[in-house]
């Protein structure tokens, strides 16, 4: 039976507790056989290793079954206030071994596999992960939900089952070239589909008045619809036992839509119909940061989030609920503005359908939602044209209307003869086009606005959202970001984590303030030793994976500096590589001394959006780049460049422990928070950053000491951009930038063609958006003391070890503390209630 409200109800009148399943080791291999032969129809003499993954998986979710039902039971008997977490993005990455940490099932079935003679490693491998992300903000998104059930507070992740998630990146000549992602294709063992289940969803048409017993109402007459069916995923918590729900919506043609138009007799055209419907699921809008305001991506947006609310209004609330409680039972957090539209959603729900006064619906949308905004580029700010939102959804818009009429009359109210005022603040912008600012319409119908770092949620109220934050004061709050610790230290590396937990036990991997204990085994010689020891084991792991994975070899005795995150000129990976080509130039011209330069491995990863040609001109630099470097003798030994394909979860797991330094220099004010950051800092990675994002906290929490700080702040950047910002003054009058610009400008790196990589040099010299000229010699400077620094192994690892200590503040599970203190207030549950 599905785990869904029909079975809850069932499971809670007259069924026997299921059996808990054996948690040995001949229980295991008993269940796994089963699995293998009445699952996959194989026995395991002839089982392909994707059927033993399959059957693997299987196993295991039974495991989890059990407490599944068991959260799922006690929620509805305790009807605790709960967390709905919309998010169009849930970046989950592979899903067994976390399955197997949460469920305390590692040594059982590693021995049970062994017996059969099948090596877990082999089977891990097998895992497409779930890319149904960008980056950062869809990453969050799935740490937040481990960590909400990791501390035993309810939740709903809601999301959209992407039929392809991010494109797989491959290199063709060093240029970008994305393939599509079929992470289905082998079989999805994670997943339970519930098309009973399933939601109807409407677009188009028109709206009209009627007359209901003497009051006027508006209805919605929509002109086409889809159904959504809900795929619902596991999320255990650590050990706990746990499981909430992410249920993720996949779009189908209606049955009355195809039969209509069969009965018509053009079956073409109704097996048309159903692709249309279908698409709206089928791909992950790959821009990062800078939405196009495209239909089909709205579509997408209304889709999941008119499913995730019928959903939760009449499956997962009792039949007989009072909407006007809906407050004590749940919080939907808006991940950015990509679910904001489910604002006008329950307004037309409570106004058109339940019947409501407009006034009492409204005071409780209020109560309801909390926004969270993710970025400073005012690019990325989402916006959609009343054109094309009113053809879609023409009773939404009119409901935005209405909410920004009577938030403007309190705005003129309270600032008479302020016309400028009201038109900055109107939800409503008339140029270039009229639109509709969906951060503008959060903020006025949220109960909070957080921001993801302090810096950023200062710049938030300060600049961004100024007027808002003067009118609403109480409603803007920070809360840092978190990253989660059982799948990026505990499983991502478990010779630290053996480290840690040999000195100070395991309780750190869910209270990560713990690992302050650590603090005065910095100063011990055996514990840097055996820290040590792991880095160099976590690099000889990344040589392997390279190796196998892309065919990069990489040396083990060289310092890794990486950088790894999405291409984008705000994240200055042209600075990062103007640091390369500069060493370069100087050691082959002579004006630094090779033995002198500290031997480097420069590790990239980055994705580019398919249609941000500067990304993709800087990706085919790099790449030159490192052609020529990796193969010029002059520099063999002292200097690498790595860039593998394809940088996602399950690269990041190998990469960040293996890594020495950690990159993040964004200039100051444009890095939300960054994330990445906190993963680097926590396995023991040193940074060289920015005053950005939380590089400003991790910075202030680890010690000016064991942290390479450069360049502008966010004031000084203002104040030079307000100066009237020339990089060409920068190029004339340092001569380093000035070689190393030419050098690449030279056709050095393209075989002699000086026009290949013109466009990234002249945008540097005239425009250059994120100051990257001037802030290159204090980059360069910083990585003069890394060098420095690194040069006293002990030090270096002293400073490593105080990193991991004193970055316990960055555990997703302190940001969901923050996010239940200022904004949920839903507590956990207790579990001997
Ligand atoms: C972040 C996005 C984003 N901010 C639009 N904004 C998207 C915007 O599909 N889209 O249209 C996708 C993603 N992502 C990131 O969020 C920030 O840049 C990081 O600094 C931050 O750490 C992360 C999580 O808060």
């Amino acid at each position: 039976r599905p785990p869904d409200v029909a079975s809850v109800r069932k499971v809670t009148q007259n069924t026997e507790p299921i059996a808990i399943r054996e948690r040995t080791v001949d229980g295991f291999t008993r269940e796994f056989l089963r699995e293998l032969n009445f699952g996959q129809g194989v026995d395991l003499s002839r089982a392909s290793v994707n059927d033993q993954y399959l059957a693997l998986a299987r196993t295991v979710r039974h495991y989890l079954m059990v407490r599944w039902l068991e959260t799922l039971r006690r929620q509805y008997e305790l009807q605790a206030k709960s967390v709905a977490y919309l998010s169009a993005e849930f970046l989950l990455g592979r899903q067994l071994d976390n399955a197997l940490l949460a469920s305390g099932l590692q040594d059982v079935v590693e021995e049970g596999l062994g017996n059969l003679g099948i090596d877990l490693a082999t089977l891990r491998d097998a895992e497409v992960e779930p890319g149904l992300g960008n980056g950062g903000l869809g990453r969050l998104a799935a740490c937040f939900v481990d960590s909400l059930a990791t501390m035993n507070v309810p939740c709903i992740g809601y999301g959209i089952r992407y039929e392809y998630g991010i494109f797989r990146q491959t290199f063709v000549d060093g240029w970008q070239v994305e393939k599509p992602d079929n992470w289905l294709a082998l079989g999805s063992p994670w997943e339970f589909p519930h098309p009973e289940a399933a939601v109807t969803v409407s677009f188009g048409g028109h709206t009209e008045t009627y007359d209901d017993e003497g009051t006027e109402r508006t209805r919605w007459v929509p002109g086409w619809s889809v159904l959504g069916v809900p795929y619902n995923y596991m999320v255990p918590g650590f050990e706990n036992g746990r499981v909430n729900t992410l249920r993720l919506w996949s779009a189908q043609a209606t049955r009355a839509f195809d039969l209509e138009i069969f009965n018509a007799g053009d079956y073409a055209e109704a097996v048309r119909a159903q692709t249309f419907a279908e698409n709206i699921s089928k791909v992950l809008y790959p821009e990062d940061s800078t939405p196009q305001g495209k239909e089909l991506r709205l579509q997408q947006q209304y889709f999941f989030v008119a499913c995730s609310l019928a959903n939760f209004l009449e499956e997962v609330l009792p039949e007989d609920f009072d909407l006007r409680r809906l407050p004590e039972r749940i919080i939907f957090q808006l991940n950015d503005t990509h679910p904001v539209i489910a604002i006008p959603e329950l307004m037309r729900i409570l106004v058109d359908e339940r019947k409501w006064n407009w006034d009492d619906a409204w005071a409780v949308i209020q109560k309801v939602f909390a926004y969270t905004c993710h970025t400073l580029l005012p690019e990325a700010l989402e916006v959609w044209s009343a054109d094309l939102l009113g053809r879609l959804l023409p009773r939404h818009l009119e409901i935005i209307y209405r909410i920004n009429e009577e938030f403007l009359d309190g705005v003129r109210e309270r600032y008479p003869d302020d016309e400028l005022r009201v038109r900055r603040m109107s939800i409503i912008a008339e140029h270039p086009e009229r639109s509709v600012r969906m951060a503008f319409l959060a903020t006025v119908a949220g109960t909070k606005v957080n921001g993801v770092a302090a810096l950023h949620s200062q710049l938030l109220a300060d600049k961004v959202l100024h007027d808002f934050s003067e009118y609403f004061p109480e409603k803007f709050t920070n809360v840092t970001n978190g990253i989660t610790p059982r799948r990026f230290v505990r499983l991502a590396n478990p010779g630290l984590s053996g480290l840690i937990t040999g000195a100070i036990g395991d309780g750190w991997v869910t209270d990560l303030e713990r690992l302050k204990e650590l603090e005065p085994l910095a100063d011990d010689a055996e514990f840097r030793r055996l820290f040590r020891e792991i880095k160099t084991n976590n690099k000889h792991r990344l040589v392997d994976v390279l190796r196998e994975r892309d065919g990069i070899e990489l040396d083990p005795d060289t310092m890794l500096d990486v950088m790894v995150k999405r291409l984008h000129e705000y994240k200055r990976q042209t600075l990062k590589l103007l640091h390369v080509v500069s060493l370069y130039e100087r050691i082959t011209s002579g004006v630094l001394d090779i033995d002198k330069v500290t031997p480097r491995t420069f590790a990239f990863g980055a994705k580019a959006a398919p249609g941000y040609r500067m990304a993709k001109q800087i990706i085919g630099l790099i790449n030159a780049v490192g052609r020529t470097i990796n193969e010029d003798p002059a520099v063999k030994g002292r200097l690498s460049i790595a860039f593998p394909a394809n940088y996602n979860v399950t690269l990041a797991e190998t990469l960040i422990p293996a890594a020495d330094l950690s990159e993040q220099i964004s200039l100051a004010g444009k890095e939300a928070s960054g994330t990445g950051n906190m993963k680097f800092a926590l396995n023991g990675a040193l940074t060289i950053g920015t005053d950005d994002g939380a590089n400003v906290e991790i910075r202030q929490l680890v010690g000016d000491d064991h942290f390479f700080l450069f360049g502008l702040t966010e004031p000084e950047v203002a104040d030079v951009v307000d100066a009237g910002y020339h990089p060409t003054s920068y190029y004339e009058s340092n001569k380093t930038l000035r070689h190393a610009l030419d050098l690449i400008a030279s056709g050095k790196f393209s075989g002699g063609d000086r026009h290949v990589f013109e466009p990234v040099v002249a945008n540097l010299l005239q425009e250059d958006r994120f100051l990257v000229l001037a802030d290159f010699q204090a980059y360069l400077d910083a990585q003069d003391r890394v060098d420095a620094a690194y040069a006293d192994t002990d030090a270096w690892t002293r400073s490593a070890v105080l990193n991991v200590a004193r970055s316990g503040f960055f555990s997703s599970d302190r940001s969901m503390r923050d996010y239940i203190d200022r904004i949920w207030h839903t507590p956990p549950i207790d579990p001997n209630a």
